[in-house]
């Protein structure tokens, strides 16, 4: 019942803190890239070697996953569909969404 409850619920401390979008250093090895209204977010990224990033398509529009310099590349995202990339080599990977060009994001390997 309601009034047995400790009232120590009414001062129950916030939901553990949420990592603030945008922020680029989490010490994670799995990372996500959320692509929603045709962009990817966040737009840059900075990984640890060995990351696995992680697209997962928001839209109601299908998308895609390429590098410039064609280390990787989705197949055409449906809503909900994700597509996973290793990076095993650090450097600097631009990729675009090729049904979209205007759609452009970057993944740093430290
Ligand atoms: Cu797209």
């Amino acid at each position: 019942m309601l009034c047995s409850l400790p009232w120590a619920l009414l001062s129950a401390p916030p939901p553990a803190a949420e990592v603030a979008p945008g922020s680029s250093t989490r010490p994670s090895n799995a990372l996500r890239i959320d692509v929603e209204n045709f962009m990817f977010a966040p737009l840059s990224m900075t990984v640890k070697l060995g990351a696995t990033v992680t697209w997962t398509n928001l839209d109601q529009e299908p998308h895609t996953v390429m590098s410039s310099d064609g280390l990787f590349r989705s197949g055409a995202l449906d809503t909900g569909d994700s597509f996973s990339f290793k990076f095993d080599q650090p450097g600097t990977y631009r990729y675009v969404c090729t049904i979209h060009p205007r759609m452009v994001g970057t993944v740093v390997v430290e």
